[in-house]
Order: structure tokens, then C-alpha cells, then sequence
């Protein structure tokens, strides 16, 4: 129902919204006014006659979703949070940017209550919505159904944002917004802030296409343009939005960047600085509002708000009611969807996975294919895809489980499949994956070659910062690459992936460790899991008797133990593991004993106990050697400043894979000549 409020009132309340922003930013001494300014009045409608949710309960699974993506105009949704009820009180708004607040210069998702998602960098925040429209829809037709009066199944929820002329410069939002109207996303409704100013100044410098234009060509339904003041009008055109259930929706917003301040409405001065006490003083005389106190919020909104709050948990009650129906009506459907909420995995998930491949020479991009069949039988609510390397198993298309969107078999639902061709697009592919993590019922999963992780680097690394758990599954992880040559030979991608805070890298050297690594990844993952997988075959590790499963997980164990002191430790990981053993033998032969630990995970082995790390990798002066296919730069802090990395320094070269080994140093011989030579001269 929407809010009884007159335009007096709702002037009133917008001014308040547009205050707090100011004030708070006053205060800060930084951050970003202009854009809350401007979208005051479209926000409000937005939260207050169409969003459906809960204050008292943000994780709400069936509420809407709100995606900032212009994430610098964050007291815009903090000033919204607070006067719904959220737990933010005014003291944090007064505290916006500071320390411990939970006002944080730009959303941060897991912090703020109310809060869906992590936003700042431009069009992450419009990629990752895409994902969790997705995810929506995937959940209504594998979980839900239709819904109707009387029922409301998981999914039936909408996702809407606001960007702005930034998440539309950003190639990220092109890549996405393809992907939405190609998969007829028709659950999601962005706004875009047309105001027609970026930091450096009017769009004109530096944007001219026609945007609705290319959101129709790319498969979306486009409102005409709408001032941002014309709220009925803005509010129709949601209602439309919501009624276009095969197309995702643009709806175009002129608004004016620091509206109502006399010195920097529509100016770029308004994007990114306080506007100083003196000029929000003259903003707050010209638009009628008191100059004193800041941080205002007048009794009659506050009363406003306490009804509207009210209307908010009677919304949620009665669509809990027709959830409650459906889940009368489907109780098989609604146990599968819960357990999928509640991520149940079977007990013995590291023995399942792991059966069979002691011994089994393969790729492990093979490897970690017929692993993902194998989860995929046990854990049906995980989904996936490949930017267009299924076929190399980057990751695979899983036959027997439908294909999500247009590449459905005939007269399948084009939304209950498993597998999402994500095309050719990698760095929405992340967002998108990290969207789908977020919505929190489908566990996803993605992939394409280690080199082209470059591409989507931004989205990895969002999902590391908000802990999401998103996998993704990178193919032909060296030089070993060959024929393709330097550019599709990842060089320094494994190293620069590991110096992702909280995410966790994985390169198993065979079936077993790839087996476990996945099985780590869905027992014990609290963030984003890499797995850095071979293209060419690997010979399987010969472990000895001691090795159990959960070994992998403590990220590294011995492989090779000398029967006396080690003279030399040599360290590996994924295909050089078995490198590195047979270098050993050879360096046996000259009489010197090498221990060999196979080093699936440095992020598990940093996080063991100390003694446990030093009993496999001293720092008593014993030589250690790391050899990795790639920069090696990682092993650093375990070799020690004089310690040998076997590793690249340079660029690859185009030429079969076993002619650059050879040119590279990666082999038996080699390896053992280069360690034999280091402990000499150590
Ligand atoms: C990927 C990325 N590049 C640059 C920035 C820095 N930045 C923040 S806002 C902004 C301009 C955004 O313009 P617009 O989206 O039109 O926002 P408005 O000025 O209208 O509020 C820029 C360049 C960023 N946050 N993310
Ligand atoms: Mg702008």
C-alpha cells in the first residue's frame, strides 16, 4: 500500500534525506553529496511504495534486493536505512567514514545492516545484480514455481539499482547488461542517474552514445527519459518494469547532481567534496530547511516513518503467509531449497570425491571436471559455467543438467538448468558469479583459462572482500600451455592471486588433491576459492603410507622423506610436484637427500601451527627450493633471501609444451643440476 503522505510531507522527507547527506559529509569532511542530492526523491519512492523488506530482519530471503552501484553515494542508502529502522542509528550517520562506524565511505557488504552488497568500484555493483536476478530466477524454477496470489515461492523477488553514468562507462556494465538481455532477466530493474556529470565534469567530454539505445539493442526494455522530480511518473514506470517479466528494465532518470545547493547543482564541484558549512547553509535556506540542527529528521517524519515501518512487517507477514501456503503446497520443494539455504553437504564428502583417483594419470583439469560431476550428483544447488572454454573443461558443461536461457532444450524451462554459458565476458562472469553467491541459495561456480583471470581480477577480488563464496576454476595454469604461446601462458597470475587477502588458492598436483580441494572449498570455505588446474597430463603423486585425505588441507605435506636429515627441501605445487620428486631421485643419486613436500595451498599451509609449518619446511638453515611454473615470488618468505625459486622470470615462448620445459629449466635434470649447484654455493 503505498505511503499516505502529502507533497509537503514528502518534500519534507526527501530534504531530509538530501540533509543527512550533506551534514554527514560535512562532518566526514569528505565523500559525496551530489548524487544523494539529486536522488532523494526517486530513492524514497523507490524504498517506500515499491521495495518489499523487512528492517527488522534484513537477510529476509524473500525480500527485494537493492544494488547501490554507484557506491560513492552510500549516504543515499544509509540515510534510507536509518529512517526505515534499520539498526543505524543517527550516531552513525553522525560517525559516516570513521573508524568502526557503520557508515563506511562506500557499502560494505557483511557490516551494514541493510546492506546486499560491497559497491565502489563503477560497475561491479550493476554486474553483480545481474547475478542475483539470476540467481532469482534459477531458485523460482528449480525451487519454487510460479508465483501467484495465494503462494509466494523463493525467487518471486525483484532485484533493483541505481547506477550512474560511471557504471555505464565501465566496459563491465556492457558485458553484463548483454548477458541480462540475452538471458531475459525480467526480475531485474536498474535506474540510471542520468545527471549527465562525472568528476571531471559533463558527460559530454567523454560519453556519447545513445545509452537507451544500446540498452534495447542489447534485449532490455527502456523507459523514456524521466525527470527525477516526476515521482508518479517514476513510480509508473516501475510498475511497468515490473510487468515486463520477459526483458530486464532501464529506467531513465534525468536528476540533477547537488540539486538545491545554489553554488554546485549540476556541477561536477557537487560529485565528490563537502559542500563547507557555509554552502550547505545557503542550500538549506534556499530549499526551507532549518540551518540549525544538522543531522535534522523532524518529529513528522519520524512518525511517517514509524508507519511506513509498520506497513513493512504487515507486507512481509502476508507474503510470509503465502510463502507459508506454498510450502504447504510443495514440501519437497521447500526441504530442497532450505537445504540448499543451509548448505547440507554429505558427511563424507572428501571420501566421495576423492574415490578412485589415488593413482589415476590425468590432467587435473580432467580431473576436476569428473570431481564436479561427482559433486554435482550430491549438491544439487550448485551451478555454473565457462566464458566460453567449456570444451576445455574450463570448467565443463555437465551433461546431465540442463542448460540455463536460450540454449535450453526445446520446451525445458529455460531457468531450472545447471549449466550458464557465460560467453565470452570474464570480468562480468566474476560479478556475476559473486551475484549468485550473494542471493544465497545457488553455491556457484565459474571459469575460464588462469591467464584470462587478469580480466576478471576486480570481481575476485570484491569476493574476496565480502567473503562470498564463489569458486572459480582456472585451466592451463603454465607455460605448459605450448603452441598458444606468451599471451595465453599465465606467467605472474598465480603470485598475484595469492596476494588476495582471504582468498584461498589451490594447485593440486593430481586427482586426489583436486578431489579434496573441492571438498575444502565447500566444508570449510568462508571466501572465494581458486583452483589453478593443468591443461596437460600429470603423472599422479605416489604418496607414502602416512598420507590421509585431509593432508590437502593443512595446504602442504611430505611426499618424498629422506631416511636421514634432509640435505635439501624441495617445495612444489600442482604440476611440478611430481617434477620435483623426480629431480630428488636424481639428486639421491650425487648423494644428496631431498625431502619433497607437495604445497597444494600456501594460504592452508601459512595458517598451520607454526611447529607444523617448520617440521615440513625448516628455517634451520636447511636450503629450501621452490619450483612452480610460474613468477614463484610467493615462496619468498619460505625459502629465505638466498633461497633458490625454480620458477619464471621472463615471459613464455610459442612451442610444444616439452620444448619449453626444456628451454625453461623444467626438467628432472635441470631442476637437480640448479638445486645441486645451490647447496654448493649456500
Ligand atoms: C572503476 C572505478 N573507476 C573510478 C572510480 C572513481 N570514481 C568514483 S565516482 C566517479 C565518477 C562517477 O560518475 P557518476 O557515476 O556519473 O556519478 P555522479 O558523479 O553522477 O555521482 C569516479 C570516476 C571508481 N569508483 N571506480
Ligand atoms: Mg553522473
Amino acid at each position: 500500500m503505498p505511503g499516505e503522505c502529502t507533497p509537503q510531507l514528502r518534500e519534507t522527507i526527501e530534504n531530509t534525506i538530501r540533509f543527512l547527506a550533506v551534514d554527514a559529509v560535512n562532518a566526514a569532511k569528505s565523500g559525496h553529496p551530489g548524487a544523494p542530492m539529486g536522488l532523494a526523491a526517486a530513492a524514497l519512492e523507490l524504498f517506500d511504495n515499491h521495495l518489499r523488506f523487512d528492517p527488522g530482519d534484513p537477510d529476509w530471503p524473500l525480500r527485494d534486493r537493492f544494488v547501490l552501484s554507484g557506491g560513492h553515494a552510500s549516504m543515499l542508502l544509509y540515510s534510507l536505512l536509518h529512517l526505515y529502522g534499520y539498526a543505524l542509528s543517527l550516531d552513525e550517520i553522525r560517525q559516516f567514514r570513521q573508524w568502526g562506524a557503520l557508515t563506511p565511505g562506500h557499502p560494505e557488504y557483511g557490516l551494514t545492516p541493510g546492506v546486499e552488497i560491497t559497491t565502489g568500484p563503477l560497475g561491479q555493483g550493476f554486474a553483480h545484480a545481474v547475478g542475483m536476478a539470476l540467481a532469482a530466477r534459477m531458485t523460482r524454477s528449480r525451487f519454487g514455481g510460479a508465483p501467484s496470489a495465494e503462494q509466494a515461492p523463493p525467487g518471486e523477488h525483484f532485484v533493483y539499482g541505481i547506477m550512474g553514468d560511471g557504471d555505464m562507462m565501465e566496459g563491465i556494465s556492457s558485458e553484463a547488461a548483454s548477458l541480462a538481455g540475452h538471458l531475459g532477466l525480467g526480475n531485474l530493474v536498474f535506474i540510471y542517474d542520468d545527471n549527465q556529470i562525472t568528476i571531471d565534469g559533463p558527460t559530454d567530454f567523454s560519453l556519447s552514445e545513445d545509452i537507451p539505445a544500446r540498452f534495447a539493442a542489447q534485449g532490455w526494455h527502456v523507459s523514456s527519459t524521466i525527470d527525477g522530480q516526476a515521482v508518479a511518473e517514476f513510480s509508473g514506470a516501475l510498475e511497468e518494469a515490473r510487468a515486463e517479466t520477459e526483458r530486464p528494465s532501464l529506467i531513465v532518470l534525468r536528476t540533477v547532481i547537488g540539486r538545491g545547493s545554489p553554488a554546485v547543482a549540476g556541477k561536477n564541484k557537487a560529485h565528490g567534496a563537502p559542500l563547507g558549512a557555509e554552502e550547505a547553509a545557503r542550500t538549506k535556506q534556499a530549499l526551507g530547511w532549518p540551518t540549525e540542527p544538522s543531522f535534522l529528521v523532524p518529529d513528522e517524519v519520524r512518525a511517517y516513518f514509524e508507519g511506513r515501518i509498520g506497513e513493512k512487517k504487515a507486507q512481509r507477514a502476508s507474503a510470509e503467509t503465502r510463502h507459508q501456503a506454498w510450502r504447504e503446497a510443495n514440501p519437497e520443494r521447500a526441504e530442497g531449497w532450505d537445504a540448499a539455504r543451509d548448505r547440507k553437504l554429505p558427511g563424507n564428502l572428501g571420501d566421495l570425491l576423492a574415490q578412485g583417483f589415488a593413482g589415476v594419470d590425468d590432467s587435473t583439469r580432467k580431473h576436476s571436471a569428473a570431481v564436479l560431476e561427482r559433486l554435482h550428483e550430491v549438491v544439487p544447488y550448485m551451478v555454473g559455467g565457462s566464458a566460453d572454454l567449456a570444451g576445455s573443461a574450463a570448467p565443463p558443461v555437465l551433461k546431465d543438467y540442463g542448460i540455463v536461457g536460450p540454449g535450453a532444450a526445446e520446451g525445458e524451462d529455460a531457468y531450472a538448468g545447471r549449466n550458464i554459458y557465460f560467453g565470452v565476458r570474464e570480468h562480468a562472469m566474476g560479478a556475476v558469479t559473486n551475484g549468485i553467491a550473494l542471493d544465497g541459495t545457488l553455491l556457484p561456480y565459474c571459469g575460464t583459462f588462469l591467464i584470462f583471470s587478469d580480466y576478471m581480477r576486480p570481481s575476485i577480488r570484491l569476493a574476496a572482500l565480502m567473503k562470498v563464496r564463489s569458486l572459480f576454476v582456472f585451466t592451463h595454469d603454465s607455460f605448459y600451455v605450448g603452441e598458444d604461446g606468451p599471451t595465453h601462458q599465465p606467467i605472474e597470475q598465480l603470485d598475484s592471486l595469492r596476494v588476495i587477502p582471504g582468498l584461498t588458492v589451490f594447485r593440486p598436483a593430481d586427482g586426489v588433491e583436486t578431489a579434496m580441494a573441492y571438498a575444502w572449498a565447500l566444508q570449510r570455505a568462508e571466501g572465494p576459492v581458486i583452483f589453478s588446474l593443468t591443461r596437460q597430463g600429470l603423472e599422479a603423486v605416489d604418496r607414502p603410507e602416512s598420507f590421509e585425505l585431509e593432508d590437502v588441507w593443512k595446504g602442504a605435506y611430505g611426499v618424498r622423506e629422506p631416511g636421514r636429515t634432509p640435505d635439501v627441501v624441495l617445495v612444489a605445487s600442482g604440476s611440478e610436484v611430481s617434477l620435483a620428486s623426480q629431480a630428488a631421485e636424481g639428486l639421491a643419486e650425487r648423494g644428496i637427500e631431498a625431502r619433497v613436500v607437495s604445497m597444494p595451498s600456501l594460504e592452508l599451509f601459512r595458517a598451520q601451527p607454526e611447529v607444523d609449518q617448520l617440521a615440513l619446511v625448516p628455517d634451520d638453515g636447511t636450503p629450501i627450493v621452490a619450483v612452480e611454473a610460474g613468477r614463484g615470488e610467493s615462496y619468498r618468505g619460505l625459502v629465505g633471501r638466498r633461497g633458490l625459486i625454480i620458477g619464471m622470470a621472463h615471459f613464455g615462448e610459442s612451442a610444444p609444451a616439452g620444448k619449453l620445459a626444456e628451454e625453461f629449466g623444467f626438467t628432472p635434470g635441470s631442476v637437480a643440476d640448479r638445486v645441486a649447484e645451490h647447496i654448493a654455493g649456500a
